[in-house]
Parts: structure tokens; sequence; C-alpha cells
């Protein structure tokens, strides 16, 4: 499936004045527009393989047909998002679900898509067809020495896939907990698995970076061997300078203060990467800003203004990553609305008063520090990332194209209506 730049401009031109008059508008009520329009045009967000194919639950999956059979479809899927929103730019992969037979030929393919690899993803929380030794009990944590060791052996190449692809990030997610009182003794857990993020750790090449994922329940319901942000932040202390925390924002107890956890994150330089989704009850993996968009906004805030107060390049200081994959959307259609949905929020983010903010915190000046915020966040900012899309070649309304050019129907029919993405 290639769709055409001719699509896009032909779904553009119609577009084009309601969009001029839209960014018009805006660029005459705010201060900065040409400087966030520029932010959004470098700010990329990665892809992950997973997210390609129908999401399922543990009581069944409803693939939606068209889904990509493999690696090659699974880079043409993103390259397809990539032109329509010029904002899709990197890939994230999960080994074994990805594992590239002919590295260069999957460079390659990558590269005429204009992707890069971003973050390396391993699994030790299923057991695959031959694997010598059961995960059930755990993997970095697990009691049995074997055990252990071949789930090292399985992020060592990781890594090294990683390297031929030229990703710079390893992304370890461990399920490994317990389900019930007594199971386990959490201090050897946590020895067991320390000790073998070390071992993982020594084997990064020197530029990379290990993201350490945290999630506080779900497969396991008693306890997580590495459960919230402060397990995390105390493994990344213990590795060393390469090793950072990755927020997944579906991954915490109910109304944690995800922004409060990001702003001190960066305090201490171990925010690595962001999981973007949403989510109402637990780990929904619902499209990003579908149910709380303030809570992203306000995330989005603590992100500009601690990366600004660290000096971190927004667009290349951490690894921004959607982690998503649920059982009812066209699943390129999510990603879409995905990645809109984190522009917006960066953009509104982009836009606060800081001066006045700074300001109104000195003086305790609660409600105007309030209305501060939310004058950013009510902003209509579509505008902008319409604009910064333009510029780049992309389209003013993604959606709009994709379903204009029958860009599903398409793919069924090149891969049939019953296809199957590795994925969960
Ligand atoms: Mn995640």
């Amino acid at each position: 499936m290639q769709l055409e730049q001719h699509n896009i401009q032909a779904h553009n031109e119609q577009a084009l004045a309601a969009h001029q008059r839209a960014f018009a508008y805006i660029s005459g009520e705010i201060p900065d527009a040409e400087g966030i329009v520029a932010r959004l045009a470098d700010f990329q967000v990665a892809i992950p393989s997973w997210a390609l194919g129908t999401g399922g639950t543990r009581f069944g999956r409803f693939p939606g047909g068209g889904e990509p059979r493999n690696l090659e479809e699974k880079i043409a899927d993103i390259g397809l998002l990539h032109r329509l929103n010029r904002s899709s730019g990197a890939i994230s992969l999960h080994i074994p679900w990805d594992i590239p037979s002919n590295p260069a030929h999957i460079k390659a393919l990558a590269a005429q898509q204009e992707l890069r690899f971003d973050a390396m993803n391993s699994n030790t929380f299923q057991d695959q067809p031959g694997q010598a030794l059961s995960y059930k009990f755990g993997s970095l944590q697990n009691t049995d020495k074997a055990i252990r060791r071949q789930a090292v052996e399985h992020n060592l190449e990781v890594i090294r896939h990683g390297v031929e692809l030229g990703s710079e990030s390893l992304t370890v997610w461990l399920s490994d907990g317990s389900c019930f009182p007594g199971q386990l003794n959490f201090r050897q857990a946590f020895e067991n698995t320390l000790r073998g993020l070390q071992e993982i750790y020594a084997a990064l090449p020197a530029h990379w970076k290990m993201f350490v994922e945290y999630k506080a329940f779900e497969p396991n319901f008693y306890s997580t061997t590495v459960g919230d942000w402060g397990q995390s932040y105390l493994y990344a202390s213990k590795l060393g300078p390469q090793a950072y925390t990755l927020v997944d924002l579906g991954h915490h107890l109910p109304n944690a203060n995800i922004e409060q956890i990001v702003a001190l994150l960066l305090m201490e330089g171990k925010l690595g990467g962001f999981h973007f989704n949403d989510s109402k009850y637990g780990d929904d993996d619902l499209t990003v800003g579908s149910i709380k968009p303030y809570q992203l906004f306000l995330i989005f805030c603590e992100l500009v203004e601690g990366m600004d107060a660290r000096g971190i390049d927004h667009a290349t200081g951490l690894g921004w990553m959607i982690d998503a994959s649920h059982n009812v959307k066209d699943p390129l259609e999510d990603l879409l609305q995905s990645v809109e949905a984190i522009m917006l929020a960066y953009a509104q983010a982009l836009l606060v008063d800081r001066k006045a903010l700074t300001a109104a915190q000195a003086g305790h000046d609660v409600a105007a520090a309030q209305e501060i915020l939310q004058k950013a966040f009510r902003t209509d900012v579509r505008a902008l990332a319409a604009e910064a899309r333009l510029r780049a070649g992309g389209a003013l309304n993604p959606l709009g194209v994709y379903r204009a050019a029958n860009v599903r129907a398409e793919l069924i029919r090149e891969r049939g209506a019953k296809t199957f993405a590795t994925g969960l």
C-alpha cells in the first residue's frame, strides 16, 4: 500500500483555506506561533511494532483484517503513518516478535520510509515455542539460576539485534512479581533482578541507554518486582549513568500524580523515556488523550519545565513512544489520533506563560496559577499542529486522508481479511 503524495496534496488543497484562517487567528492570539510550529515539526513519536495489529484481552481478540504479517509490513504501516503526520518517524521493535532475519534489508526499508529504530524491547513475560525453561514464576527474579541466565541471555540477544539496526536503547519491562502473599521473598527477588540487570547493563554499547519500565500490577496481582517509579529509580541508580526510569502512563495505581513523578525523575536526571496511552481504570491501553487529556497536558507541562531547567533537547533528549494496543479501533486510525493528542498536549504546554506562573507560585496566588494553566489548556492549538504537518509535507487532516484513500480496505485486499500481527 503506497499512499501517494498527490493524495495528500489534493486533500490539503481542499482544506487549505479553512486551515489558513484558523492558523492566522491563533497566530494573532499567542506570542510565538512560529516557535511552537518549529518545535512540533521536530518532535517525533516512536510507534511500537505491536500497536499495528488489533490488541486482544484475556477474553479474546477480534482482528480487523489487513494487519501486518511480518516486520517488512510493520515498517510499511509506520511509513504510511509518518507520511500522513510527519511525526511518526521511528519504530520500536519487540524481540522475538520482530527478529530481523536480514538486518541490512530491514535497515534499508526503514530508511526508505524515513524511519529510525527507537528502543528495542525484550520479552521475558511469555514462554516462546521451543524455549528451554519457563518464566511462569518470573524471569530475572527467579529462584532458579538457570532461568535467570536464560532471561539475561535473551536481553543480550536483543541488544545484538538492536546494534545491527542502529537502535540506541533497550527497554526492559519485567512482569516478574507474585500473585499471593508468601510466594516470594521480596528482598531476594529484588537482588536477583538487580544482578540480572547488571549483567545486561554491562553489555550495553557505550552510547546506549537502558530503560527500566515499572508497572503496578498485572499479570501479577499481589506484588510486582519493578512495581513503581521508586523501585525503578532504585534499580536505575544502582545500575549506573546509562540506566533510566521509563514512565508508562498506564502503569500506575489509580489517581497517581504522574506529573509529579515526571518532575522529580527529571530533576534527578533519571527520566529516560515515555510510553503514551490512556486509561480509565488501569493499563487499558486506550488512545492517548481519549480519557484524561488534562492530565496529559499537565504531564507535558512538567516535561517542558523540567527539560528546559536541565537544558534537555525536547525532541531528542528522551525516548518518546506510544505503547497501546486495544481491541476495537483500526490500529492505524488509533495511532493517528494518539500522535495528534500528544502534539496538542505538547503545544499547549509550550503555551504556558512560565514567567507569570512562577510569579503566581512565589506569591501563593493559587487561583492565578490555575488560570494560567487552564488558559493554555483551553486554547485550540489544532491549527499549529496542522501547520507543522503541512510544512513538513504531511496532511492537514491525516485521518481524513487515511479514510478518503480507503487505506484499510486496500490493506485487506493486499494482505487478507484474516491476518494476525504478532503482539498481545
Ligand atoms: Mn509500556
